[in-house]
């Protein structure tokens, strides 16, 4: 696919929520890497994302709890507004078609957590990262980054909560960026937070592989609230893929114009 066929995704209105297919033109052994985006900004406002794919698996604070929003962006005009509650978190979760169990992968999010609290039935307040939903009886979470209630931002790589890696500690109100560069290959994973490697080759535990990419406000009380912007994955299956670098929305929008 060239960029010309990106652009005439646009003209179709797909926008940014089409997968990107950025194949090698030609030549065996090319990597072919996929780029799958969403910024939030072509919904209306106060809507579902489920318009764009997105599944809510868990409801959270309530399904109408869970849309796009206007109060807060890391970029634009709109994010996506999560509520978990004490016990039911908000999982929102969109399929990565060809994500596979060989594929080296990255994810890059924005997070704004409203506040710190505690009281719920797992400290995760808010967190990225792949998943597979038909894994384990509540999903499985793969190379994931959570928000946590003792203000400190983790690494999972036990979809345990408890055992996960602290990295930094976080403030409230303030958007963090999240990148992770993956393998399903070597089943390892480093985490910069705002552009600086805070935990690299950690191991990823959980068995299988991710589908898709999830999105979560988690528990507490009152309900964690966070907002997400600007998420973007890319992946493919070249063993040499250094390419499976995360484009940056710069890089990302210029293949719009
Ligand atoms: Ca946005």
């Amino acid at each position: 696919m060239t960029f010309t066929r990106v652009r005439r995704m646009k003209a179709s209105g797909f926008m940014l929520l089409g997968v990107l297919l950025l194949a090698a033109s030609a030549g065996a052994g090319e990597a072919e890497v996929v780029t799958w985006p969403d910024d939030f900004e072509a919904y209306p406002a106060m809507s579902s994302p489920t318009s764009g794919g997105w599944v809510i698996r868990y409801g959270g604070a309530g399904t109408e709890q869970q849309y796009v929003d206007t109060s807060y962006a890391a970029a634009g005009e709109q994010s996506l507004h999560l509520m978990g509650s004490s016990c039911w978190s908000a999982n929102v979760y969109h399929e990565l078609p060809g994500l596979c169990d060989s594929c080296e992968v990255s994810y890059e999010g924005r997070i704004r957590v409203e506040s710190v609290v505690g009281g719920g039935c797992t400290p995760i307040l808010a967190r990225i990262g792949f998943e597979n939903p038909s894994v384990g009886y509540w999903g499985s979470e793969y190379a994931s980054v959570i928000f946590e209630s003792d203000g400190w931002i983790h690494a999972d790589t036990s979809a345990s909560a408890t055992a996960a890696p602290s990295l930094i500690p976080y403030e409230t109100g303030r958007w963090y960026s999240v990148l992770v560069v993956a393998s399903f290959r070597t089943r390892r994973f480093d985490v910069h937070i705002d552009g600086v490697l805070r935990a690299e080759g950690l191991p990823i535990r959980v068995d299988g592989s991710a589908t898709g990419i999830e999105i979560c406000a988690g528990h507490g009380n009152p309900g964690p609230v966070a907002w997400f912007d600007e998420i973007v994955a890319t992946y493919g299956t070249s063993k040499e893929l250094t390419a499976v670098r995360p484009r940056t929305w710069g890089q990302l929008k210029a293949l719009y114009r």
